[in-house]
């Protein structure tokens, strides 16, 4: 990361709120954007504003030279890397700011500068600790969403979002804006604060109203506007990044991911069961032909498993290393099932049935918590060592 290359002013006053800023490529849009922000916040509401930039355009250069005409202090932090795209660069800029009130908003002006005051002051005036922009609520619109495919995929992705989360995102009829206010408070005192956040792609806002549930949300209607100039960024690819960001989300909590984790392993019977009849018709004799069988079960369940619920916790192991153990486990499983089913019926005196359905739970339970535990387990210290030294 790029050391800050402007500062207008000094240090924001106190109360002043920081305005986010990512940029992609947005050039032709910067310099309006600031005059516009000139023209209707500074006089209401102290603001600094941070673009968080990844551009391989001239951006920062702009900024650089329009800041010169601002009344408030500009900083832009230039990435490198781009990691965790729109979202990533949210949360480094969440990161820096030290004000109590943080306003997101996007650089292309479909989002109206002149609301950034109106969405502090509806925080205050009904403590919320989060105000969503809507283009779903009685005086706010869609106009600047270009084409009916576009309106149609943004309803959908909203009511999909909406479904899964039908609690924490009570009151938010558009958790797929990009225009909020946030309390810092609210992202630093959920467990591990801006730690805790892992952004993937577009939909921040969906992000931190999952992971840090603000106690009380407000919204305020807006008319998402046209594009000012420059390229729009969204793509088919950002709408596949989204659609694992809420499978992420949905999976966070260990109830959710044992779930999934079921769901995919009973999807393992199918390639089980077909290596199996392969193997047969090839003539292998049937105990053999089990044991092999069950290992395209397990490689079903790999493939699957570790990029939909454990996409961000495999750095630490190298792909054979957590491949060489989560086929161990899995066929420990096996091991480890006709024994206790042995135990429930000789010691217990279960029936057959019932010892077989509780042995197959306890080995499943188990094996869900050896996954977790022995494969994806995070090293906590030796992470945050890491990461440390990558910033310092
Ligand atoms: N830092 C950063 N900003 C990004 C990235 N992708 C998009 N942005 C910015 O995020 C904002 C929203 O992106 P847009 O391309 O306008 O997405 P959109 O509003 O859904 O699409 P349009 O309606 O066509 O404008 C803009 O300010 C972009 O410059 C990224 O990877 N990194
Ligand atoms: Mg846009």
């Amino acid at each position: 990361m790029d050391d800050p290359v402007v500062e207008a002013a000094e240090v924001p006053e106190p109360g002043a709120v920081t305005i986010i800023i990512p940029t992609f490529n947005e050039a032709g849009n910067v310099r309006e954007l600031l005059r516009q922000l000139t023209e209707s916040v500074p006089s209401r509401l102290p603001c600094e504003v941070v673009f968080v930039d990844d551009s391989t355009d001239d951006t920062p250069a702009v900024v650089a030279a329009a800041a010169q005409d601002c009344p408030f202090p500009v900083t832009v932090i230039h990435r490198d890397e781009p990691v965790g795209g729109l979202g990533g660069a949210v949360v480094e800029g969440l990161r820096t700011a030290g004000s109590d009130w943080v306003v997101v908003m996007d650089a292309d002006l479909q989002h109206p500068p002149a609301l950034v005051p109106e969405l502090v002051a509806a925080g205050e005036r009904t403590n919320a600790g989060l105000v969503v922009a809507s283009r779903y609520i009685a005086g706010g619109s869609r106009a600047g969403l270009a084409g009916g495919y576009r309106v149609a995929v943004s309803r959908g992705a909203t009511w999909l979002t909406k479904a899964l989360f039908p609690r924490r995102l009570r009151g938010i009829s558009d958790p797929m804006s990009g225009f909020f206010a946030i309390r810092r408070s609210v992202v630093t005192t959920a467990e591990d604060g801006a730690d805790a956040l892992k952004p993937l792609g577009y939909k921040i806002l969906l992000e931190l109203a999952v992971r840090c549930r603000p106690a009380n949300v407000t919204e305020v209607p807006f008319v998402f506007q046209d594009r000012f100039a420059g390229e729009s960024k969204s793509s088919a690819k950002e709408g596949m990044r989204f659609l694992r960001h809420l499978l992420e989300l949905r999976t966070a909590s260990p109830i959710a991911r044992m779930l999934a984790f079921g769901l995919i392993g009973l999807s393992g019977f199918v390639p089980n069961l077909l290596a199996l009849h392969t193997l047969d018709r090839a003539g292998m004799h049937y105990l053999p032909a089990e044991v092999l069988a069950n290992q395209a079960g397990v490689a079903w369940n790999f493939l699957l498993i570790e990029p939909l619920l454990f996409r961000s916790r495999r750095g630490h192991r190298h792909w054979a290393d957590r491949a060489g153990r989560f086929a161990l486990i899995a066929n420990a499983d096996l091991v480890l099932r006709i024994p206790l089913i042995a135990l429930f019926v000789g010691e217990l005196g279960m029936g057959v049935l019932t010892a077989t359905v509780a042995a197959l739970l306890l080995t499943f339970v188990l094996r869900f918590a050896g996954t977790e535990a022995l494969v994806y387990l995070p090293r906590r210290n030796r992470m945050r060592k890491s990461r440390d030294r990558k910033v310092a």
